[in-house]
C-alpha cells in the first residue's frame, strides 16, 4: 500500500534531545527565509546583478525543500538521508560554481573556468556519495579521491586562473571573491570532517564517532546562506558605486 503519511514528524513526538532533528527543522526554516529574502531583493537590482542574485535564491530554496524531505526521512526512519543530501549537493554546489563564474565575467572569465569548476565538484560529491553510500567499506580510499578534487577547487580559486581574474577585476568584486574563498577554504572543510564522524576508517580511532548530519547541516547553513548574503552584499555595494 502506498504511504501518503506527508508529516512523519507531526506523527511522534518530537524528543528535546534531539538534535539532529532539530538542525533539519532549523535548517529547513532558515533555508526557506534566505531564498523569500533573496527573491523578494531581486527588484532593486538591474539586469547584471539580477542574475547573481537570483542564483543565490535558486540555491537556498533547492535546499530548503531537500531539507523539508530530509527532516521528514529523519522523522520516519532515524536514519540519515544520505541520498538526499546527495542529490541537494548536486544540484546546489555546482551553481555555487555558477556564482564564482558570474562574479568573474566582468573580468573575463571563459566558460571553460565553469566547467572546470563543475567538473571537479561533481568528482568531489560522486565519490563522496560512494564512500557514504555505495561501498562504505573503503570509505577513506573514496574521501581521499574526494578530497583532492576538493584540493584542487581550493587550489583554482586561491592561486589559480579564478584567483588572477579576480585580482585583474579589483575592488568590490576582489574582496567578494576573498571572502568566498574563505567560505570554500574553512565552511567547506566541515564537510570532510563530518563524512570522517560518520564513516569507519583509519581516522575513527582518532576522531571517534559523531552525527555526521549534525556536521552538514550546520555547514550548509553557514555556506548556503552566508556564501548568498556575500553575493547579496556585494551587489549591493557594485549598485552604488
Ligand atoms: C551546499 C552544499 C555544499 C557547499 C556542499 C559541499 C560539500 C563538500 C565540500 C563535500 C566534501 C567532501 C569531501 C571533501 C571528502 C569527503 C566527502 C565529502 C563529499 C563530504
Amino acid at each position: 500500500m502506498t504511504n501518503f503519511m506527508l508529516f512523519p514528524s507531526l506523527m511522534r513526538e518530537m524528543l528535546p534531545t534531539d538534535y539532529v532533528g532539530f538542525t533539519f527543522f532549523v535548517g529547513c526554516m532558515a533555508m526557506m527565509a534566505a531564498s523569500a529574502f533573496f527573491f523578494l531583493s531581486l527588484n532593486q537590482f538591474d539586469k547584471k546583478w539580477r542574475t547573481s542574485v537570483l542564483v543565490s535564491g535558486l540555491i537556498t530554496f533547492i535546499a530548503a525543500v531537500h531539507y523539508f524531505y530530509m527532516k521528514e526521512y529523519w522523522a520516519e526512519f532515524s536514519k540519515s538521508p544520505t541520498f538526499f543530501r546527495y542529490v541537494d549537493w548536486i544540484l546546489t554546489v555546482p551553481l555555487m560554481c555558477v556564482e564564482f563564474y558570474l562574479i568573474l565575467k566582468v573580468a573575463g572569465a571563459k566558460q571553460g573556468l565553469l566547467w572546470k569548476m563543475i567538473f571537479l565538484s561533481l568528482v568531489m560529491l560522486v565519490t563522496g556519495y560512494f564512500g557514504e553510500a555505495v561501498d562504505p567499506t573503503n570509505a577513506w580510499i573514496w574521501g581521499l579521491v574526494s578530497g583532492i578534487a576538493y584540493f584542487v577547487i581550493v587550489y583554482e580559486i586561491w592561486l589559480g586562473e579564478a584567483s588572477k581574474l579576480a585580482a585583474a577585476a579589483g575592488g568590490n568584486v576582489l574582496a567578494a571573491h576573498k571572502i568566498l574563498c574563505w567560505f570554500v577554504l574553512v565552511g567547506w572543510a566541515i564537510y570532510p570532517l563530518g563524512y570522517m564522524l560518520g564513516t569507519d576508517g583509519w581516522y575513527t580511532s582518532i576522531l571517534g564517532k559523531g552525527s555526521v548530519d549534525v556536521a552538514y547541516n550546520i555547514a550548509d547553513a553557514i555556506n548556503k546562506i552566508g556564501f548568498g548574503l556575500v553575493i547579496y552584499s556585494l551587489a549591493v555595494k557594485s549598485q552604488k558605486d
